[in-house]
């Protein structure tokens, strides 16, 4: 098991943050997804299949990119 927390500076309301938690959360292997409107974080908890890459990508597809 894998905890990451992401930078995600286009994360601006609830709207975000509910997007964000709901759609990683579909990604398998991945167990729990804490976004924070304040401080524009996504804290992820995963594990195989899930990868960093397989969730950073789908955070850009879903228009809230990490931050490099
Ligand atoms: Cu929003």
């Amino acid at each position: 098991m894998t905890t990451v927390t992401y930078s995600i500076p286009t994360i601006s309301c609830g709207h975000c943050v509910h997007t964000i938690q709901s759609e990683v959360s579909e990604l398998e292997g991945v167990t729990s997804v804490v976004a924070n409107q304040e401080a524009r974080t996504a804290t992820i908890v995963f594990e195989a299949p899930a990868t960093e890459d397989k969730i950073k990508t789908l955070l850009g597809e879903i228009n809230y990119p990490v931050a490099a």
